[in-house]
């Protein structure tokens, strides 16, 4: 995404054979196909995802998602297909990333003060010991991993045919993916990145209706790129997500 902080409303679904016919016939347009790798970070104890923080470099590009504000006010209600929507908000600035990241990983450790050890105790103190500037002083310098203790967990190699479906009087349009991924799985996504403080029940509606007419109503919740990795290279952690309820 080219916006610092947007929020990426999706709705992932099970590909059929037939998919790509089906975009046509509701006018949608291949504008590329390409292929990247994804590398995701988090610490050994697994802080981030736990939180449903999940922090990504792609072709040497950092992304961090989280959990949008809205979550957990008022979704409640949503239900049906509505509730096969995710929406994260979608940070791609370093500094902005790494302040995030740190933020999470105290959030954390002022819940579970009590619990812990004191070795992680001083670990956790030195989080704050290098400015985030410093940090990042050093173009590809990833020293700001090692200080915050953070490790990759999965890495896997995606072909991406993307398809853009432009409304009539609509300002941004709905993207289709198409993944493949390198360990053998599939899946699509429907998304529409709605940029800070825009319109957020537009981009649903939007979602709902490219839904629609691919004839996709009445799916359940589909298992994505990663929930498909964690079950397959890494049933702790999946298990520890399952637990959660974050996957
Ligand atoms: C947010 C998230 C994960 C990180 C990967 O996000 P995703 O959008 O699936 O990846 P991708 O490659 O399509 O990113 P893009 O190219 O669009 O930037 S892994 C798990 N989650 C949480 C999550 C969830 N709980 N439920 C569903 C349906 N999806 C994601």
């Amino acid at each position: 995404s080219l916006d610092a902080m947007s929020v990426e409303v999706e709705r992932k679904f099970v590909c059929t054979p037939d998919i790509q016919e089906k975009l046509r016939e509701i006018g949608a347009v291949c504008f590329g196909q390409h292929e990247f790798e994804d590398k995701y970070f988090d610490s050994p104890e697994y802080h981030l995802t736990l939180r449903d923080v999940w922090l990504r470099c792609r072709q040497g590009s950092w992304e961090l998602k989280c959990p949008t504000q809205e979550d957990g006010q008022g979704r409640e209600e949503e239900s049906g297909d509505m509730s096969l929507l995710t929406r994260y908000r979608e940070i791609t600035r370093l500094p902005e990333i790494i302040a995030k990241v740190r933020e999470v990983m105290k959030q954390e450790c002022t819940e579970y003060k009590h619990l812990r050890q004191t070795e992680e105790g001083v670990k956790d103190s030195k989080l704050g010991v290098k400015s985030t500037n410093e940090c990042i002083s050093d173009e590809g310098d990833q020293s700001w991993l090692r200080q915050l203790n953070l490790v990759p967990f999965a890495a896997f190699t995606t072909k991406r045919c993307s398809y853009t479906l432009k409304e009539e009087g609509q300002e941004c349009g709905v993207r289709v993916d198409l993944d493949q991924v390198d360990f053998g799985f599939c899946v699509g996504e429907i998304e529409v990145l709605v940029p800070d403080g825009g319109e957020m029940k537009l981009a649903l509606e939007q979602i709902e209706r490219t839904a629609q007419s691919l004839g996709l109503s009445g799916e359940k919740r589909v298992p994505g790129k990663m929930d498909a990795y964690l079950q397959r290279y890494c049933p702790e952690h999946y298990k520890q997500l399952l637990d959660a309820k974050i996957l």
